[in-house]
């Protein structure tokens, strides 16, 4: 007779500590759950900085790099269609030296003398047509698409 209200007691004070563990395991898992998102923005902005990006976005797509070589006052091939985000190098071969320079000024090589290389990577879609600075004859084009 005198230990129900006990038993009563005991129970409600069981079912006290028993929500306060639940609610603190819950704001700790929260707090456990930010922290790794925190740590993915950190990784992402300081691979934009480098070249790292250019991989990152093409795991997602396709990544890859193409070779036009510079030979007798050519590109060759004159025409390339890649995908955004492809890396064109163009190798220069020829005693003479040569640039690859967009119409647009949105690449501009160096001269560049035999056995040198010049990347650019094309990330909008589009056509762009460049040239050879000393031989303005000397024409190619790249189609993003
Ligand atoms: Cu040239």
């Amino acid at each position: 007779m005198m230990k129900s209200p006990w038993v009563l007691c005991a129970l409600v004070i069981l079912l006290i500590i028993c929500v306060g563990c639940s609610s603190t395991v819950v704001d700790t898992t929260e707090e456990v759950v930010d922290e790794p998102e925190e740590g993915v923005v950190e990784d992402m902005d300081t691979e934009e900085v480098d070249d790292t990006a250019e991989l990152e976005a093409g795991s997602t797509a396709e990544t890859s790099t193409i070779i036009i070589k510079i030979h007798d006052f050519t590109f060759d091939p004159a025409e390339v269609v890649v995908t955004p985000g492809t890396t064109v190098t163009w190798v220069q071969e020829d005693e003479v030296k040569h640039t690859a320079t967009s119409d647009t000024g949105l690449f501009d090589s160096p001269l560049l003398e035999k056995g040198e290389k010049f990347s650019y990577t094309f990330n909008e879609e589009g056509e762009f047509g460049y040239y050879c600075k000393p031989h303005p004859n000397m024409i190619g084009s790249v189609i993003v698409e």
